[in-house]
């Protein structure tokens, strides 16, 4: 008899509620959102109705895997293969140092919460800093932003406030990963919240599908965002907007922004981004301008955010500087008497505080790489430098790699290179359910247990960002994984390796005991041990359940808490001057790439389903209509997108939603460098970028948008 089950997605933050139909042998057979679930009411995407089919994939991988000579793969018990890792580990650090031992956390490492935790974990127990993971290629200019400018205790204006959202680069209807704004049910929360007066903006070379929901939409050319944001702050700073009180009690020098941002007057923006000088003023005015009520003018509140687009771009870290900004000259945080949304489930409950955490800078001290001399960032090194600190000799050479939910050789920018890197190790460890392109380098391939076989909770740490309110869902492991396969928990490949290393694991905090391997559930009490709901009492309700739990409201900053923002630092000043003396395109070029994802498939994974398959078989060149025809190019034609640092073939497809002049590939597809597969498997953008030249030198971000790139008809 078939039963049913129900557990929670976590391929993105969305954490949809999925309603799943098991069979007698415990297989999972079919995929649904879940109507009664309180928070994401039927929602879920394509994504999460066929994930199913990864758990029953003929591809799937069911042993662990040893690469022969030849390239093959055989067979090799888990616990024999354990031990072989072990050994080299031991080996390596023994001669070269535990920095020579790395791991690399790929996005199934973030939706897996033990997992999350075990990996760091693992690292400190061997004494190695060579954390890397995809932040560092994608939106670590939000870290960076922080500890330049500061950030605010309290969290920004809660989004069931908010008058007006702004929105840069970042397509949430879609992606699911904006931060202050609602995720789940994104669509429902959305049209709920324009129906109470939400005013949004939104800048985007694309007219997305948020874009379609915009006030005011601004279809910007790509790697334009500092312009477009130096603006804006001019307007809402000329007119008088911003929240003058907040700025004089929290901000170290606001005049010293508005000197910097004098120069970005509306007509230049405007000729410079592409934009109209009526479309900056208006979405200026929709995002800042006072609101005229019966007691006089009272401040709008709601918040600006960005996502991968200003923050891959060029400028990346001043884009990001700059959009935190308008949420600071504009005070666009939670203030003291305001509701707390989410005081914490799953995370230790803390008093939120209406003042400013003072910038740090970390990267400044510290450990700094012989690879262009680059710090560290929220305790990780730059994926940026990943090929080069595999590649370059010297104390901290990285010799062994561990690989957790990650295929940084389809995912990493100058895709030639980390492959070519990642050959050259001495030991690669992937923890991989399929024969990605980056597993068919590893010489170990150890298999996991897929999202519904295993226990788990959705991220502690962000909790307050992803859920605005007390809610969570503990995902039980409903699915019983294929019959005779040997597949593992990706913590414990961290937990045993460390034990046969004889390195005692501290887990957030808590010693371990290294003789017996704890269960998954024992490792998730340890990390909600101080939430405010008890383990036992989460997994009362694996369907999800909004708590009641005492409420918070933000209270006063600490009278002795003089920390400012810092808004113009010298630095930033000094870049955003570079951006008005830049050249325009390179000769040659025509178009700039723009970074963009799509619903049906997240990142490099699962393109391979059935069900994606059938939608989507592989990733075309999005362009406008018009941009074809001029070229006399039609759509479904193959191309070559040439940009200054390399050449790919794509299949072009007439997008009428982008600008013109911008060409737009998913990433995350595509075989092998130099590697002609059977079936055309798409296209790797990441052969257009570079890690070599245009590194940002704070943290190493490529450019990965706003690339310059031409168009070539082929054969
Ligand atoms: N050109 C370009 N490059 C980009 C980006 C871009 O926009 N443009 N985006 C960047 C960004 S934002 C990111 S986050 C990175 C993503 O970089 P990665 O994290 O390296 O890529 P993913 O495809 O998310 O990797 C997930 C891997 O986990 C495997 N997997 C699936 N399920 C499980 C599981 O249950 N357990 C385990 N252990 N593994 C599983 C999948 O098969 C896949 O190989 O790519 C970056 N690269
Ligand atoms: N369906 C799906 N969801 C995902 C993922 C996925 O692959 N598929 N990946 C997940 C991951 S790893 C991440 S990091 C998040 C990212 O989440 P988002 O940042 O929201 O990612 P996108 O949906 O690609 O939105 C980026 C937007 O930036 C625009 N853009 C490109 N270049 C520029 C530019 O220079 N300036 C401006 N203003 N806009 C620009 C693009 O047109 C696009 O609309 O999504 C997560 N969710
Ligand atoms: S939006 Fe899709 S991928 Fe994200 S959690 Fe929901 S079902 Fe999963
Ligand atoms: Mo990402």
């Amino acid at each position: 008899m078939p039963r049913e089950a129900v557990t929670a997605c976590r391929i993105c933050a969305g954490n949809c509620s999925l309603r799943l139909t098991l069979d007698d042998a415990g297989r999972v057979v079919a995929a649904r959102g879940d109507r009664d679930n309180p928070l994401t009411r039927g929602y879920a995407c394509i994504k999460g109705a066929y994930l199913h089919e990864a758990h029953n994939s003929a591809e799937r991988l069911l042993h662990p895997l040893k690469r022969q000579r030849d390239g093959s793969f055989v067979q090799m018990p888990l616990d024999v293969m354990l031990a072989e890792i072990a050994a080299q580990l031991q080996t390596l650090i023994e001669r070269h140092g535990a920095d020579a031992v790395a791991a690399f956390r790929g996005t199934m490492n973030y939706s897996n919460l033990a997992a999350n935790h075990m990996l760091p974990a693992f690292l400190a127990a061997l004494g190695s800093n060579s954390f890397f993971s995809t932040m560092t290629i994608d939106q670590s200019a939000k870290w960076v932003a922080f500890e330049r400018l500061g950030g605010w205790a309290a969290g920004k204006d809660p989004y069931a406030l908010a008058d007006a959202l702004l929105f840069v680069g970042t397509n949430p209807l879609v992606s699911l990963s904006t931060f202050n704004f609602a995720l789940q049910n994104p669509v429902k929360q959305l049209h709920e919240a324009k129906e109470r007066g939400l005013k949004l903006v939104v800048i985007d070379p694309r007219e997305t599908e948020t874009a379609r929901h915009a006030d005011v939409f601004l279809q910007v050319l790509p790697g334009e965002d500092p312009t477009v944001l130096a603006g804006l702050l001019r307007i809402i700073l000329c007119r008088g907007w911003h929240d003058a009180e907040f700025c004089a009690r929290y901000v170290k020098d606001l005049r010293r922004l508005a000197r910097a941002v004098e120069p970005f007057t509306p007509e230049y923006v405007a000729q410079r981004a592409g934009v109209s000088v009526e479309g900056l003023e208006a979405a200026a005015a929709a995002f800042a301008e006072p609101v005229r009520e019966a007691g006089g003018l009272r401040r709008k509140r709601g918040s600006a955010a960005s996502g991968t687009g200003p923050n891959m771009a060029p400028h990346s870290n001043l884009a990001e500087h700059l959009v935190e900004c308008l949420n600071v000259v504009c005070g666009r945080f939670a203030r003291a008497g305001d509701p707390v949304p989410n005081p914490g489930v799953l995370a230790p409950r803390y008093q939120r505080r209406a003042e400013v955490i003072a910038p740090r800078r970390s990267w400044e001290s510290g450990w700094k790489s012989r690879v262009g001399g680059y710090g560290m960032l929220f305790g990780q090194k730059m994926s940026g430098t990943l090929a080069q600190e595999i590649t370059t000799p010297g104390a901290g050479q990285i010799r062994a790699l561990l690989v957790d939910g990650g295929n940084p050789v389809n995912a990493v920018p100058d895709q030639r290179r980390i492959a070519d890197a990642l050959r050259q190790l001495e030991l690669l460890v992937c923890i991989e359910p399929f024969m990605t392109n980056t597993a068919r380098l590893a010489h170990y391939v150890i298999p996991p247990k897929l999202m519904f076989e295993r226990a788990d909770l959705h991220s502690r740490d962000y909790e307050s960002y992803i859920m605005f309110q007390p809610y969570a869902q503990y995902s039980a492991a409903v699915a019983t994984p294929p019959e005779g396969s040997e597949v593992v928990d990706d913590w414990f490949v961290f937990w045993d390796l460390a034990r046969r290393l004889g390195k005692p694991i501290l887990f957030d905090d808590v010693p371990l005991d290294m003789r017996a391997a704890p269960s998954t559930d024992e490792l998730l009490a340890i990390l909600v041990r101080h939430g405010s709901i008890s383990f036992d009492e989460l997994k009362l309700y694996p369907q999800g359940k909004v708590y009641e739990i005492e409420p918070m409201i933000v209270q006063p900053g600490e009278p002795g808490n003089t920390a400012r923002f810092d808004v113009m630092p010298d630095d930033v000043e000094r870049e955003l001057a570079d951006v008005l003396n830049e050249a325009g395109e390179p000769p040659g070029f025509t178009h700039r790439l723009a970074v963009r994802r799509v619903r049906d498939v997240q990142n490099t994974m699962y393109h391979h389903l059935p069900a994606i398959r059938r939608r989507m078989p592989f990733n075309p060149a999005f362009v406008h209509p018009d941009d074809l025809a001029a070229q006399g190019l039609t759509e479904g034609q193959c191309v070559a997108i040439v940009s200054p640092h390399g050449r790919i073939r794509a299949i072009v497809k007439a997008d009428p939603a982008l600008r013109r002049g911008v060409v737009s590939i998913p990433h995350g597809w595509g075989p092998m460098p130099d590697e002609e597969p059977q079936t055309y498997a798409g296209a790797n953008p990441n052969q257009l970028l570079s890690t070599s030249v245009d590194l940002d030198p704070i943290n190493a971000m490529p450019v990965m948008s706003a690339m310059p790139v031409r168009i070539e008809a082929i054969d």
